[in-house]
């Protein structure tokens, strides 16, 4: 049974930046259910695939040095652990992954035309489709079965899951492996981080609920690495049932573990959650109309998805923050969705202007705080909603 425990108020779709000053948009109520039975944390309305993973997709994930390194680093694991033949990436966006492989080693598959483009000119093979049965059909014929299958912040944003494990069933090999890879519904609880929760994002997965949901596909997860990316993500890796090849580590227990004792099974954690999420909103919006006051100026740095629900939860217009910075071509110049705050092209200098920065990407706050030292030294400060709320 589906329960409600989160609302997050009408929302854009967070990916899409508007052309002009106050276009109309349509917008959406996100609710936010927990599954009793399954144990899955999903969001209400489903927005059709074809709206939100468009022809003229904005994000890239080769954007942060973190997200590149942190690609790298897995392709030298892959390597050396499971010596692939094929790989194959469901959502492989600019390559940001696959760049590391060989050209007749990798596949991607990207739904976003704009982002294809990008990876069959760098000359891999690239399927321009969304992740179903018949494309898995179509790959098979060409590539035979894949030994390994790779996605990154993708399968959460893909509705009929039952699909999008039937599709890699009929290609994952019998000695294959599967590594998924999505922000983790443990640290987004832990850190108050209510702004992983925007249409795109339909589900949240945890260990519990995702061995539950693997169970129906013969899938088990066999091993599990908590990561620092995306402000706190989780990468399964995942064997056939049948497959006594590949040992299960100790990692998975302990993670299930940490889960249940967190309450992640269970109905109530997610009310507590639900009352810190409105406790959040009002600190911020103190701190903003505080530095208002003082007529303070603040800008927002990374215009990312999970600042338009932060914006349009706490109703912050552009007297509160003026502007987003981010380095994006595809979202210069354009509208931070919902709220009409004008999105700037990133230049070392731009921050001179304004006394405080809003990290709309707190997930790389490292690398942003180390990039801005000069900024930090001349008395400016950043502000984080994460865990939360404060001036740092
Ligand atoms: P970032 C997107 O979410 C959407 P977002 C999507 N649904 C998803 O699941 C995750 O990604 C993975 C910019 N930036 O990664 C680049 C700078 O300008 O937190 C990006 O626009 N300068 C697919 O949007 C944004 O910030 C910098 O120095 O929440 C970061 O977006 C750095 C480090 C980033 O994802």
């Amino acid at each position: 049974m589906n329960k409600k425990f989160l609302d997050l108020g009408y929302q854009p779709l967070a990916n899409n930046y508007l052309n002009k000053f106050k276009e109309k948009q349509i917008k959406y109520n996100l609710k936010i259910f927990f599954n009793t039975k399954t144990k899955m944390v999903s969001i209400s309305k489903r927005i059709p695939s074809k709206i939100m993973f468009t022809n003229n997709y904005p994000y890239r994930s080769s954007m942060s040095k973190t997200m590149q390194d942190s690609f790298y680093k897995l392709s030298v694991e892959i390597k050396k652990k499971f010596k692939p033949k094929k790989l194959l990436e469901i959502g492989s966006n600019d390559g940001a992954l696959i760049k590391n492989f060989h050209k007749d080693q990798a596949i991607g598959v990207e739904p976003c035309r704009n982002l294809a483009q990008i990876t069959k000119k760098m000359g891999y093979s690239t399927y321009n489709n969304y992740w179903t049965q018949d494309l898995a059909k179509k790959i098979e014929l060409k590539e035979k079965k894949i030994d390994l299958i790779y996605s990154a912040n993708t399968l959460s944003h893909i509705s009929n899951l039952n699909e999008v494990f039937k599709s890699i069933s009929l290609l994952l090999a019998a000695k294959g492996v599967l590594i998924v890879e999505d922000p983790s519904l443990l640290e987004c609880l832990k850190k108050n981080s209510y702004d992983q929760f925007y249409n795109e994002h339909i589900y949240l997965f945890s260990t519990i609920s995702l061995t539950n949901l693997l169970k129906k596909f013969d899938l088990e997860i066999f091993d599990i690495k908590n990561l620092e990316t995306h402000g706190g993500s989780l990468r399964y890796y995942i064997k056939w049932k049948f497959n006594k090849e590949l040992k299960k580590t100790k990692y998975i227990k302990k993670q299930i573990e940490n889960e249940k004792k967190y309450g992640l099974h269970k109905y109530s954690t997610y009310l507590k959650f639900s009352k810190n999420v409105q406790k959040s909103k009002i600190k911020l919006l103190n701190i903003l109309k505080k530095l208002k006051i003082k007529k303070k100026l603040v800008i927002g740095y990374g215009a990312t998805a999970k600042a338009v629900t932060i914006l349009n939860f706490c109703n912050i217009n552009s007297d509160l923050i003026c502007n987003f910075i981010d380095t994006t071509p595809e979202k210069i110049n354009r509208y931070m969705p919902g709220k009409n705050i004008k999105i700037l092209k990133y230049n070392n200098n731009i921050l001179k202007k304004y006394n405080y920065v809003f990290l709309g990407a707190w997930n790389f706050k490292k690398e942003i705080m180390h990039k801005e030292k000069p900024f930090l030294k001349k008395g400016g400060k950043f502000i984080t909603h994460v865990p939360t709320p404060k001036i740092i």
